[in-house]
């Protein structure tokens, strides 16, 4: 499933440039260009879904697939061992603004805490 008008898809599609870290048959990671840590990496599937619960709902295995990227880029990066952050923002009112599924892998220091 793509969309032509979906900025990810065109991303996945290497219609408009970024910096790819990794990529797997299903799942490609590249520099968020609007960096919000020292690493911010984006995961997202190749194929296209509108946020992570439709993506869990129609290809579950592409999620773990996500997941597992990210841990290997966390590794890449050097950022395993202090700890880091995965999110997905589901909808307008969380702030997602690309309606294509992504993880968002931040890292590299101390981020905070979200809860408690
Ligand atoms: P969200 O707010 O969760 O939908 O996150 C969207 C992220 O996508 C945001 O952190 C900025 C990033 N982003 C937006 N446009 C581009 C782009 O053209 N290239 C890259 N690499 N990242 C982008």
């Amino acid at each position: 499933m793509t969309a032509s008008d979906c900025l990810f898809c065109r991303i996945v599609a290497g219609e408009i440039p970024a910096t790819v870290v990794r990529e797997t048959p299903t799942a490609l990671a590249f520099r968020d260009i609007n960096p919000q840590a020292s690493t911010h990496v984006l995961v997202v599937p190749k194929s296209h879904h509108p946020d992570v619960v439709a993506l869990a709902k129609a290809e579950p295995e592409a999620l773990a697939e996500v997941f597992a990227v990210a841990g290997e880029v966390a590794e890449a990066e050097g950022i395993a061992e202090g700890g880091y952050r995965l999110l997905f923002n589901t909808g307008a009112d969380a702030g997602q603004t690309v309606f294509h599924a992504h993880l968002h892998l931040l890292g590299g220091e101390w981020l905070g805490g979200l809860v408690g």
